[in-house]
């Protein structure tokens, strides 16, 4: 039997690179960046006159930007007075028209100031005081030279008794917008740059974001295509919104906030949105919210497939077409009878039964008579501008969730035409800027981004087969070294925090771990070194731009103050352990930091028409350009025999024969699933399991947070006060436990148990919590985590295809504390 197929990696190809669905920037670029630079701190960016441009009293204003992962990307103007920052002003470029916006910071750009001169700042390298417990809080000071000696010595003792698959860098966003000092994908981050030039790393797939989808939909369109910009519903009568919450997610004033609100301003087209919550997406844009309960979205979209296939209501001419699966007589051959979409809609698969809207309505909660009316008007309305965000995919069921949604708009004809959708989450302009500081890996063994934990537990049992091992049937050392390098997901942002902990404590296990932060964070906590960087306000780089629709745009971020403490660069700390391992030459190339960022901007130029040298870029502070609406899969559309995808047969898979296959061979544990149609699966911890679960019977998700970038933003005093940390409960489950708004209350499994105040809401539907992801894991003496992270309460338990995370299916109960 030939070899399964394995899951797409997509370590080559940066998931990031969804931002530039679009195809190149548009002739006749649209100059509209032209902002001044007033900057020049002796030695800090270039000289030139002091201008208080606020009125308040300054010595100068010096463009530079917000870096985290929040799917945006927003310039801020720095204002300095004796050496600090004293003011944050967000972009003043631009208009209010879409494709040349403003690129507003949202609340947490504008509070820069306090994350920069925050309490929790590293000062110093530290390293745990010899002897005592990883993670116990004891640290010695020691200096940079002896750090960098320790690091480099134990790579190369390493390298040499494991090998260098037994070094790993794991997950970090928190620098995301950044290209020098870029912290994901691990390819294009310093720390690879590094270990490339002594053999490499393990390599990861996927990301916490959306690692499910990003598997998911090569299965159905052979690659990640996007949906429609957000711009394009402006071609449409209808939006629907699965589980997509740009408000929340994508906050720039520059970014989908903007965007999204406007083109509904602007045209009018009715907004439905479908989501456990009542999202500030579903307040502001919304016409109708459909509460569902997490991980039933492939229920409903059956439900509504019911109705559109007994009234008719499909485009069966696309499906014909474009489409494998649908019905019996586009089946891939070799497929038994019943396998296809339609049977399994009908009743007449292997399950037998009928998903008519009375079926759905009990599994996802929303009222049959719902489901019949929103399947007539999505059917009716095309084209349907339909997209979803990742809280759908995250989930135990969360390839067949995404899946299914794709489903929905190959039903109603939407792919590939204006005002449509392909279902996967919109894309966005971007800009094809160029990365020569990016290096290869040698070693091409890769693991799914979620399974480090147990590569470090059990390395060398991780197969192909039953772990989603890439590149080689198993891997063949367990994980002895990590690099965190500007991420929080060694702790507090990977799932099951109290296991995650118990594991890490173990230094015979992982033996090194090195943490680059600049706040002493929950991860940094369990550090073996922790190296102090500085914070982007105190170093030079270009920044990448965020989603904005049909905006691109490139940020130059200056050097705004000298760096605090005893903190360095990231490239500087990089330079010195490569000095010590021998490959200095390598890895710099002679060049300083600066000279990488202008190369940056010079190798870019040409596939970015009317990009600004350097030196322009740098005055400007950010340059954008208008581009064009994204249309996913219009090639196709157009000429589906000149531009077939790259599935096995050129068209959309509903049916996955690859998945059929993987189904027989995979090694998947007790009551895990992998079907080639989109259907609902019941999982663990998932709606079904809720209602017999008597110990545990609330469905918690981990909503993404205003207060927050994740983690990071998390210590700034500002954020708290305003976007406090709450659980939110339905009125009617806080009232059947006898709590009232504001209670403090315990949120608890068998996993981990936190504390924090309730927020009781018709905001949420009944039988769901919401406890915003990304809170600091704060556990009290008796284990409470009062810090209230939901990960205390997620589970390790992969995906099924994905292997990825699944951390919005978590089963939990709630008492007052
Ligand atoms: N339960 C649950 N867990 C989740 C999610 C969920 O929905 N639910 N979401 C997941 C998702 S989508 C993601 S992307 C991940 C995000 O997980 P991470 O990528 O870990 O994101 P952050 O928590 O923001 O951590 C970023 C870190 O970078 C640091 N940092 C910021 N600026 C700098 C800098 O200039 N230099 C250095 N060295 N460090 C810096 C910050 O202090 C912070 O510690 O979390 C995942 N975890
Ligand atoms: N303010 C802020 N913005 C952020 C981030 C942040 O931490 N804070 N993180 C950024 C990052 S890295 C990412 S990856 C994105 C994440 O973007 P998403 O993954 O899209 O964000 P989530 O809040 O996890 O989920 C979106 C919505 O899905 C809903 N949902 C959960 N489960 C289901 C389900 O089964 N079905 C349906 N229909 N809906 C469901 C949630 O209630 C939520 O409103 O956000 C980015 N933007
Ligand atoms: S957190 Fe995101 S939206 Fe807010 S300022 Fe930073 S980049 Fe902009
Ligand atoms: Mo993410």
């Amino acid at each position: 039997m030939s070899a399964p197929p394995v899951p797409p990696v997509t370590t080559t190809v940066p998931r990031r690179s969804f931002l530039k669905w679009s195809a190149a920037a548009g002739g006749g670029a649209a100059l509209v960046g032209a902002g001044a630079y007033f900057g020049g701190l002796p030695g800090v960016g270039p000289a030139s006159a002091a201008t208080a441009a606020s009125g308040l009293d300054v010595d100068r204003t010096v463009w530079s930007s917000c870096n985290v992962n929040c799917g945006s990307r927003c310039p801020l103007r720095m204002q300095v007075k004796d050496g600090r920052i004293v003011r944050v002003l967000p972009d003043d470029t631009g208009d209010d028209e879409i494709g040349t916006q403003q690129i507003r910071a949202c609340v947490r750009g504008r509070s820069m100031r306090h994350r920069i001169y925050n309490p929790d700042r590293l000062k110093t390298p530290m390293r745990r005081r010899p002897g005592t417990r990883r993670g116990g809080g004891e640290w010695e000071e020691i200096s940079w030279e002896e750090a960098y000696d320790e690091i480099a010595s134990t790579i190369q003792r390493l390298v040499k008794d494991y090998g260098n698959e037994s070094i790993y860098l794991n997950y970090g966003t928190g620098t995301l917008g950044g290209t020098i000092t870029r912290s994901w994908p691990p390819s294009q981050t310093p720390i690879a740059r590094l270990m490339n030039c002594v053999g490499g790393y393990l390599n990861h797939y996927g990301d916490y974001s959306a690692a499910n989808i990003e598997q998911a939909a090569p299965y159905t369109f052979g690659s990640w295509i996007g949906s429609n910009s957000f711009d394009d519903a402006r071609n449409s009568r209808l939006q629907v919104l699965f589980g997509n919450n740009p408000l929340e997610t994508r906050m720039s004033g520059g970014g989908e906030t903007f965007v999204t609100q406007r083109t509904r301003q602007d045209n009018g087209q009715r907004v439905i949105v479908i989501d456990p919550r009542y999202t500030d997406s579903a307040v502001s844009l919304a016409d109708e919210w459909v509460p569902i309960r997490p991980g039933t979205d492939a229920a409903l979209v059956a439900g509504m497939a019911h109705v559109m296939i007994s009234e008719d209501l499909h485009d069966q001419d696309f499906l014909d077409t474009y489409c494998v699966g649908f019905d019996e007589e586009h089946l891939p051959e070799g497929i038994p009878a019943g396998s296809s979409y339609r049977s399994y809609i009908l009743g007449d698969g292997p399950d037998g039964t009928e998903k008519t809207p009375a079926w759905a309505a009990r599994i996802t909660g929303i009222p049959a008579s719902t489901i019949v009316r929103l399947a007539r008007e999505i059917a009716t309305s095309g084209p349907v501008h339909i997209t979803q965000g990742w809280g759908p995919q995250r989930h135990a069921n969360g390839e067949n969730q995404a899946r299914s949604i794709f489903v929905l708009a190959a039903m109603t004809g939407s792919i590939g035409v204006p005002g449509g959708g392909t279902g996967e989450r919109e894309g966005s302009y971007g800009l094809p800027m160029a990365n020569p500081f990016a290096t290869t890996n040698p070693v091409e063994t890769a693991i799914s981004v979620f399974g480090w934990t147990d590569a470090i537990e059990r390395g060398p049992e991780m197969t192909a087969l039953a772990d989603g091992v890439v590149g080689k049937d198993r891997l063949d050392v367990p994980i002895k070294m990590i690099w965190q390098y500007a991420g929080n997901a060694l702790v507090n942002q990977h799932a099951d925090i109290n296991r995650t902990v118990r594991l890490l404590e173990d230094d015979t296990k992982c033996e090194l771990i090195v943490v680059i932060d600049n706040q002493m964070t929950v991860s940094a906590r369990y550090a073996d070194i922790l190296l102090p960087d500085v914070s982007n306000a105190e170093q030079l780089d270009v920044v990448q731009q965020g989603s904005a629709g049909n905006m691109g745009y490139a940020i130059v971020a200056d050097q705004v103050i000298h760096p605090l403490f005893d903190c360095r660069t990231v490239y500087e700390m990089c330079s010195q352990i490569a000095a010590r391992l021998g490959v200095e030459k390598e890895f710099t190339e002679g060049r300083t930091q600066e000279d990488w960022v202008r190369q940056v901007v010079e190798d870019s130029r040409e596939a970015v028409p009317g990009l600004p040298s350097f030196d322009e870029l740098r005055e400007m502070g950010v340059w954008k350009v208008k581009g064009e609406s994204y249309i996913g899969l219009k090639d196709f559309r157009d000429d589906p025999v000149a531009n077939p995808l790259t599935t096995p047969s050129g068209k959309i898979e509903i049916f996955s024969d690859r998945l059929w296959e993987m189904a027989k061979t995979w090694e998947l544990p007790e009551g895990d699933v992998i079907t080639a149609l989109p259907e609902y699966v019941a999982t663990w911890e998932g709606a079904e399991e809720a209602r017999t679960n008597a110990k545990h019977p609330l469905q918690c998700i981990g909503h993404h947070y205003k207060q927050r970038t994740h983690s990071s933003y998390g210590n700034v005093d500002w954020m708290q006060e305003a976007h406090p940390q709450v659980v939110w409960i339905n009125t009617g489950d806080a009232a059947d436990r006898g709590i009232v708004n504001g209670d403090l209350v315990d949120v608890f499994n068998d996993r981990g148990r936190i504390r924090l105040p309730a927020r009781v809401t018709a905001r949420i539907a009944p039988g769901v919590v919401s406890v915003p992801q990304g809170a600091w894991y704060t556990p009290d003496a008796q284990g409470v985590d009062v810090g209230g992270s939901v990960n205390t309460l997620t589970s390790w338990h992969p995906t099924a295809i994905a292997k990825g995370n699944a951390q919005h299916t978590t089963l939990v109960e709630i008492v007052k504390a």
